[in-house]
């Protein structure tokens, strides 16, 4: 019967909760979850795990996590029914766009969505249909100057080089701490074990870090920099390159414009002139880039401390032109370009040429900023809601979105979500953000859904597929989140809460379908057979990518359900060369030289003698934990209070801060309270501080976080700092007092 106990089976699941996306094996008993360890058959992960991976079965067990939808009724999130939900929402939204027209509900997607394709592939079909220009999301947060510099280069937002790691024999890291982030746009499970290997065969790890990172310590040489300076540090280091004659294209030189124009551009960015804004002797900066000329297979990486600064989408053009100018791009061990099995824009359309990518399509109602990659800064979205006018954001729907803790000025914020006239989030808790929503509508536990990942094998370390069913069957009644999401395209779009998702499903899929089969649609859709949902696109993707079957045209291609008979996912070997095939840029070369990030070098130079402030703050990620939304799990949460500010000793001294101590953090007009830990990791100087703390808001329902709630470093920041080119937020390397308390 149903009631007997089961036996213990094995599931497989690949880790939806970072970019490096561990391939897990789970034991599931009367379906529960008994163990998770890593899935040592994984082609791609080869069995590693971390503690989060295995924080899983508490995130799915978790009381906390809302299993029905939420409405605020007098001002008290009350649970009710799917149907009633909705309803709410048929009843208020529609009104609003009808009146104020599709520009005045907004979207704010977070980076949960990046790691669910059900949200990723039906969010982006959201915004589309409601058609609004109103889009924020976390990449203006994180990784937009790296987008943006690379789809300028190379013609793709996506097209983004990952360092070879298993081939490399110099690596340089500036900004980005894989130990403990298990690495970002650069999909690579196990870092530490791939760096000891490059070292056992003589490889050096360098790592250019305001902090002695976990990273730094295990590597080869740690740099200490100013917060904020990679771009001269990154303009020292070509001008060497050029000046001492090491600049060598190789196979790429056919490929390549604008390499005059660069060298052009860097004559007078000399180590001598950059090295005491980046507090980094000429010397070294000389040495660091012979070291990177000279060495055969050598890779540069820069990562979330090169973007969230001022000059981020310099300093991520820069660490490409060093490895362009070097010969290391595109080569066995430098920097190469995964080819993925879906959904990837360099796979489609003419190999080698392309629109290429352009920015500013539009401009932000209230301080002009320039759209980039369809998206407004998230940094606007306060001003967007407060400002009437035409145009003015009266509804907002926040998917897996955290912006009143992982967005600068996340009081102003808050503030500014009270003033919608309709708040909706797809998300899991009732947390900072979401305590300010009218309605709050959950997906399902990650382990009740399948995944794919979209974004991630685009950046992966090696070219792979891999794809997990659900482990466990979801409870009735519930709707995974892309039909969440199409109800409430349906509502949004004039359809109607009650739709028939499946037939609009179908729909939309069929219209898909069209724009790239033609008059083979019939054929295509009746090939996908009765998949519906993410599983039918990503059937599509797949079989329509560079190994797909093309529908029968190719013997022994791709489909889902040859992914789906590998549990461990099907291996397609290391990283091969794609350039030219992979470029989408108009002129089908590399573009080293983009007019609009040359003509952003005239503000690095007027900054170049500007004094550095006496203490600048600086972000830190740490191992147990996820931005702002992993500290409700027991597992993660214990061990010592993690929300503590490094500082260095000669400045604990200067400002007579204690160890352990209590000390008052500021910068324009606002302050928090933290936890002091005197640390010689800390370069003079820096204060390091994690983010995603601060939850001891009322209203939410996070009863483990809340016991240490930590402070949100994203109180002091300012929303109105960004990287013009990108939009991106500046988080990094700003000004602050600090006092004891
Ligand atoms: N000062 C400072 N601020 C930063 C950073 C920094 O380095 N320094 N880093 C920035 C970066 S890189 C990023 S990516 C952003 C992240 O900022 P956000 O994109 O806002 O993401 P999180 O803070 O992780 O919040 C995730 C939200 O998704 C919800 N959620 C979790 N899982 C699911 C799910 O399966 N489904 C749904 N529907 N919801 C889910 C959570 O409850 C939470 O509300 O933070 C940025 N903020
Ligand atoms: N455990 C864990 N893993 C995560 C996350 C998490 O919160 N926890 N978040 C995920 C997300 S959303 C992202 S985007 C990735 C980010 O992954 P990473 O890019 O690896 O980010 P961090 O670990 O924050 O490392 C950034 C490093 O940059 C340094 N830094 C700060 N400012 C500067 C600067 O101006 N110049 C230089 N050269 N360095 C600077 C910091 O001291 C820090 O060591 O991690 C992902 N993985
Ligand atoms: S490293 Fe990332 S993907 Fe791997 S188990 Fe940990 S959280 Fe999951
Ligand atoms: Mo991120």
């Amino acid at each position: 019967m149903c009631n007997a106990p089961q036996m213990e089976r094995v599931a497989h699941r690949i880790c939806p909760l970072c970019e490096a996306s561990c391939g897990l094996e789970l034991g599931v008993k009367d379906e529960q979850i008994v163990s998770i360890r890593g899935h040592e058959e994984d082609v791609f992960s080869a069995g590693f795990i971390c503690p989060k991976g295995a924080a899983l079965r508490e995130l799915h067990e978790d009381p906390d996590r809302l299993r029905a939808p939420l409405v605020k009724r007098d001002g008290v999130h009350v649970e009710v029914s799917w149907d009633e939900a909705f309803a709410e929402i048929e009843r208020r939204l529609p009104p609003i766009i009808e009146k104020l027209g599709k520009d005045a509900v907004a979207l704010s997607i977070g980076n949960p969505a990046a790691h669910k394709y059900g949200l990723l592939l039906y969010g982006a079909r959201l915004g589309r249909a409601i058609g609004t220009k109103n889009i924020y999301s976390a990449s203006t947060l994180d990784q937009m100057p790296k987008q943006l510099s690379a789809g300028l280069m190379f013609g793709h937002w996506l097209s983004v080089p990952v360092p070879d790691i298993e081939r490399t024999q110099l690596l340089v890291i500036l900004g980005a701490n894989p130990m403990v982030s298990n690495g970002s746009m650069w999909t690579v499970p196990d870092f530490r074990g791939k760096a000891k290997a490059m070292q056992a065969r003589g490889g050096r790890l360098i790592v250019i870090d305001p902090r002695r990172s976990e990273t730094a310590a295990v590597a080869d040489q740690h740099v200490f920099i100013r917060p904020g300076a990679d771009v001269f540090l990154l303009l020292g280091i070509v001008n060497a390159i050029v000046a001492d004659g090491l600049v060598n294209l190789g196979r790429l030189a056919a490929h390549v414009d604008g390499r005059e124009a660069v060298e052009h551009a860097v004559v007078d960015f000399t180590p001598e002139r950059v090295a005491a804004r980046c507090g980094i002797e000429a010397r070294k900066i000389r040495e660091l880039a012979r070291a990177i000329a000279t060495t055969e297979r050598a890779v540069v990486y820069g990562r979330i401390g090169t973007c969230t600064q001022e000059y981020g989408t310099l300093a991520s053009w820069l660490v490409d032109v060093i490895n362009v100018l070097t010969g290391h791009l595109d080569e066995p061990g430098g920097a190469m370009f995964p080819k993925a099995a879906a959904f990837a824009a360099n796979t489609l359309g003419t190999p080698g040429k392309g629109k290429g990518i352009s920015t500013g399509r539009r401009t932000s109602r209230v301080s002009k900023a320039p759209e980039v990659f369809g998206e407004f800064p998230m940094g606007c979205l306060a001003e967007e809601i407060e400002t009437p006018g035409d145009g003015q954001i009266k509804a907002l729907i926040s998917i897996a979105s955290n912006p009143a803790l992982s967005a600068p000025n996340g009081s102003r914020i808050a503030a500014a979500l009270d003033q919608l006239e309709l708040m909706i989030s797809v998300d899991i808790y009732l947390n900072e953000t979401t305590r300010h929503a009218d309605v709050i509508l959950p997906g399902l536990s990650p382990l009740e859904e399948s995944h794919y990942d979209v974004a991630f094998p685009q950046l992966a370390y090696r070219n792979a597929v891999r794809y997990s069913p659900p482990v466990l069957a979801p409870p009735t009644g519930r709707p995974a989140e892309w039909e969440i999401l199409l109800r409430l395209l349906a509502i949004a779009s004039g359809r109607g809460a009650n739709v028939d998702v499946r037939a609009l499903d179908d729909e939309l899929a069929t219209a898909d379908v069209r724009r790239v089969a033609g008059p083979q649609t019939e054929l295509v859709m009746t090939a996908l057979g009765d998949a519906v949902g993410p599983e039918r696109l990503l059937d599509l993707a797949l079989r329509g990518g560079p190994y797909g079957d093309r529908f029968g045209f190719v013997a022994n291609g791709l489909t889902l359900a040859r992914v789906k008979a590998a549990p461990g996912g099907i291996d397609f070997g290391p990283l091969e060369e794609r350039i030219p095939e992979m470029l989408r840029t108009a002129s089908g070369k590399i573009e080293l030289a983009p007019p609009m990030v040359l003509d952003d070098l005239g503000r690095a130079r007027a900054d170049l003698d500007r004094p550095v402030p006496d203490l600048v703050l600086v972000g830190r990620r740490q191992l147990r934990s996820n931005n702002s939304w992993m500290h409700n799990l027991p597992m993660l949460a214990k061990g010592p209070f993690r929300c503590v500010a490094l500082v260095n000793p000669a400045d604990a001294a200067r400002l007579a801060l204690t160890d352990g101590g209590h000390a008052q953090i500021s910068n324009g007009g606002r302050s928090i309270d933290v936890v002091v830990e005197i640390s010689d990791e800390m370069g003079p100087g820096v204060v390091s501080l994690p983010h995603g703390w601060g939850h001891d808001q009322p209203g939410t329902r996070m009863s483990v976080a809340a016991e240490r709630p930590g402070a949100n470093i994203n109180a002091i920041l300012d929303d109105t700092r960004r990287d013009p080119l990108s939009g991106n937020a500046v988080l990094s390397g700003v000004a602050i007092a600090m006092q004891p308390r």
